[in-house]
């Protein structure tokens, strides 16, 4: 397979004024007719160059240029590319295509998902459905036309505006759409099928109504209030905060059941995957509900971030990605509260994009080069790119950020953009050398910052001394001290913030407490330090980084109760539970013999008698590391060990605090009405980790709570979470019993089948074989990626133990389902590989059998290009 790399990008020789399509869709196949206005590039380095349009698995009925059919002669078709030499300055080009949405599997270009078609396009769909310059730097004006049977599908959408529609013969009729918006072919849209329509309406702040229809197929019906209201909080949002109105007068959302990402910020005409869009409290969870309404959000935020402007090329990805991620995560942080979700998402950051970072599809915020772009929509670019952004923020402060985000928006509209040309923006309004910034675009891996520190009590000076090192990764070595902002508290012995005097002061902001950390190593002091202080760091955690400092276990536990940033409160219990854990994995020996040390028992009650905390937060303190995260911290690992200790470590806190727990439970557990709001939402989350602390202390009227909690309570929060307890903890027979009951009572929901799948699927009770049981279950479909993710994805990477057996059965299990994913879907394929990239922090034996595993992927004769990349940079 092929390399694509940046430093070979080169603008497009041809340019696309307008498209309009003719979307035929019949029985079984769709008939695409496509005019192109096309001009030369004005640009382009050569005006010799031959027209190059992009097709995959297109059956081409006919070509013409300027109303002339080609003849086969005349134009040549290579791998995926049709070349016509000779092309004049400026022509129209027309081609007519057959396609099979009902065949293609791979979910990408046009296809059928459950009784409806539609589209996916990003990266590299639009091929699947036209011969056409599908890159995201030829941008032009869509007018779309489908024609369908009426009966069969009522409901025909596309892009922007209905300008038509009307019935035909034989029970056909058409509908007409025009997109005023220049746009590249990746953000192309249409559906068909019989849809019900929920409608509401929102008036911008300057005053124009647009209407919004969201449309479902019929057993989705009951579930689409919620993104109404999401889908307005986001504009008025997007307002307020960020000066940025909807452009269109309409707004569509399409829920799909069969769906690769999460949802499509299409233009005008976003689709979701049903799991990301439909809400209720009778089938969806607290954290659900704040998901849905953060992904209804950052689909509307690309509206501006990616659509008005849009990247030149894919490796600029994150442009959109991470900036838009950053406008999702203040969203959510403005509605609901800042500290919880830092919290969730550090969390997120640390547990899943530093493995990235550390295993062998470790790449830079902008990578350099790609086989498949489909495998780069990663949390590094995601994630770690929205990090990025944030770092720009802090540096900057929120008022020039927000100048320089209007400086971009106002110098880019209608562009295809670079991530130089946001940081010029920020440039721009702050005068700010963004040059050693850039390396965080550039450099994969995550920086390691040393911190030691020092004190001098006759002076009253306090130094920190900072070593930053970045990781070798694949193929990157050498790397470069980076521009490190690091959020900075020092408490006094009542644990009081002191008034921050440092040097360099030139690299030292206190209107925001942070440091500039630029070089390899560097000592700040802090002036007029009264007594030796405890260092609170990386406060909201300011950098993606990974901070090491020789707390003690004192000190941690005096920053969980005193640190007036509620961010670093939880960081210090993380460390507190990091610390005890992994002493007692490094020497474990056997189960019985893992003991909780004091200082952690002692945290655990400080935390439980807090009156103050916020309870989101403090529920969220009493969780301790999850598993995966503990594997990453650890070369060798040994994922028996990790899970037998951490299991062991919470089982011997909820015994020694059983009464706490319990007494907890019940005080929060009030039976009050649902509403999804933040301090409803905190108390069931701190109420549900009491009640399951309180089952692990084997107290048996646990359980009778858990089994009535889950009888009684009217909404999903509640009900899941007694679920899983039952899963995890009741004997096999009345566990057995509840799952029966449950899927009898939601078989018609797919989402609620997708949610039965992977609760089974991720709890250690369920091995193999039950995994295999589940295969054959009636609602098991390898088709629907969201049952995949939640059996299989759910059982290879939540399902530590059973999972990473040492017979190699997991491993096994994985492979055959990857070689057939490989042929129906490649991008789930290799979504699903990536639980291989841990390899080599395995034990020898488990690596072992991993490599057996992936050679035979690696052998298979067609090979997707995304299975290909992700399995040959593991094993090489
Ligand atoms: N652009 C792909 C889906 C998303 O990030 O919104
Ligand atoms: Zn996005």
């Amino acid at each position: 397979p092929k390399t694509i790399y940046l430093k070979d990008y080169q603008v497009p020789d041809h340019l696309v004024d307008e498209i309009f399509m003719n979307v035929n869709i019949e029985e079984s196949f769709t008939i695409i007719e496509a005019s192109l206005k096309i001009r030369r590039n004005p640009e382009a380095s050569s005006n010799k160059a031959p027209l190059c349009l992009y097709g995959a698995d297109l059956e081409t009925l006919a070509i013409a240029v300027d109303g002339r059919e080609l003849s086969a002669s005349e134009y040549r078709v290579e791998e995926e590319k049709l070349l016509i030499s000779d092309v004049p300055e400026s022509f129209e080009i027309f081609t007519q295509v057959k396609i099979y949405p009902d065949k293609n599997t791979s979910l990408e270009g046009f296809y059928l998902s459950g009784s409806m078609l539609c589209t996916q396009c990003e990266a590299e769909g639009f091929r699947k459905i036209t011969w056409y310059p599908d890159r995201p730097d030829v941008m032009a004006v869509f007018t779309t036309r489908l024609e369908a049977d009426k009966k069969k599908f009522p409901v025909l959408l596309a892009n922007g505006n209905p300008t038509e529609k009307g019935d035909l013969d034989n029970g056909r009729h058409f509908a007409t759409w025009h997109d005023p918006f220049k746009k590249p072919s990746y953000l192309f849209a249409m559906v068909a099928g019989d849809l019900v329509k929920s409608e509401s309406q929102f008036t911008t702040c300057s005053g124009r109504v647009i209407d919004i229809h969201v449309f479902v197929e019929q057993h989705n019906a009951a579930k689409t209030d919620f993104a109404h209201g999401a889908l307005h909080r986001s504009m008025r949002w997007d307002e307020e905060r960020f000066g940025r109105e909807y452009d269109l007068d309409l707004f569509m959302i399409v829920a799909s059941d069969f769906f690769n990402m999460g949802a499509m910020e299409n233009k005008g005409l976003n689709i979701f995957n049903s799991s990301a869009v439909l809400a209720n409290e009778k089938t969806t969870t607290d954290e659900a509900f704040e998901r849905i309404e953060s992904i209804i959000g950052h689909e509307y935020f690309h509206n501006w971030s990616g659509n008005r402007v849009t990247c030149r090329d894919w490796f600029q990805l994150s442009l959109k990605e991470g900036f838009t991620v950053f406008r999702d995560a203040e969203f959510t942080a403005d509605l609901h509260s800042r500290a919880v979700k830092r919290v969730d998402d550090v969390t997120i950051l640390k547990t899943m994009q530093f493995a990235q970072d550390a295993g062998a599809m470790a790449h830079p915020v902008r990578p350099s080069s790609y086989i498949e772009i489909n495998n780069f929509y990663t949390l590094t670019v995601y994630e770690k790119g929205a990090e990025v952004v944030r770092m720009i923020h802090t540096l900057l402060g929120g008022e020039l950020f927000r100048k320089g985000c209007d400086h971009y928006f106002d110098h880019n509209d209608g562009k295809a953009a670079t991530i130089e040309d946001f940081i010029a923006s920020m440039h721009a309004v702050s005068g700010f050398d963004f040059t050693q910034f850039m390396l965080w675009y550039e450099q994969a891996g995550t920086p390691v910052v040393e911190v030691s520190s020092q004190y001098d009590e006759a002076s009253g000076q306090y130094e920190l001394t900072f070593k930053q090192t970045v990781p070798d990764t694949h193929g990157q070595t050498g790397k470069k001290p980076m521009l490190i902002p690091v959020k900075l508290g020092l408490l006094d012995e009542q644990g009081n913030d002191i008034a921050l005097d440092i040097e360099p002061s030139e690299q030292f902001n206190p209107m925001t407490s942070v440091l500039s950390v630029t070089q390899a190593e560097q000592t700040f002091v802090c002036k007029q330090v009264p007594a030796r202080p405890v260092p609170s760091l990386l406060r909201d955690f300011s950098a993606p980084v990974e901070l090491k400092y020789a707390y003690s276990r004192q000190e941690l536990a005096f920053l969980m109760a005193n640190d007036s940033n509620e961010f670093n409160r939880w960081d210090a219990a993380q460390r507190l539970m990091v610390d005890v854990l992994l002493e007692q994995i490094k020497g474990f020996k056997d189960v019985a013999k893992v003991a909780v040390a004091d200082e952690l028992l002692a945290a655990v009650a400080a935390v439980l008698s807090d009156q103050t905390m916020d309870l989101a937060i403090k529920a969220r303190m009493l969780v301790l590391p999850a598993e995966q995260y503990l594997f990453e911290l650890m070369n060798p690992a040994d994922v028996d060990i990790i899970h037998q200790v951490r299991e062991a470590v919470a089982n011997a806190i909820a015994r020694r605090y059983q009464a706490e727990f319990r007494d907890l439970y019940q005080q929060l557990n009030q039976n009050k009405p649902y509403a999804f709001n933040f301090q409803d939402a905190s108390e069931r989350s701190l109420k549900n980790i009491a009640l399951s602390y309180w089952v692990r202390s084997s107290d048996p009227s646990a359980m009778t709570a858990v089994e009535t909690q889950y009888r009684e309570s009217g909404n999903f929060t509640d009900r899941s979470r007694a679920l899983g307890l039952i899963v995890d903890y009741a004997a096999m027979d009345v566990r057995q019993q509840y799952l029966d009951e449950f899927l009898a009572q939601w078989k018609h929901d797919p989402l609620m089948v997708q949610y039965w799948f992977g609760l089974q699927a991720g709890s250690e009770k369920t091995d193999l074989a039950a995994i295999q049981t589940l295969e054959n279950n009636t609602y098991f479909d390898i088709k629907n990626p969201n049952i995949v993710r939640h059996l299989i994805g759910a059982f290879a990477n939540r399902n530590l133990v059973q999972f990473h057996k040492t017979d190699g059965s997991g491993y096994r299990f994985l492979a055959d389902k990857i070689i057939q994913l490989n042929k129906s879907n490649p991008q789930i394929a290799s979504r699903i590989c990536s639980v291989f990239q841990g390899l080599p922090r395995h034990t020898p034996e488990r690596q072992k059998l991993m490599r057996v595993e992936l050679s035979r992927i690696k052998s298979e004769p067609k090979l997707s290009t995304d299975v290909f990349e992700i399995i040959d940079r593991i094993l090489s």
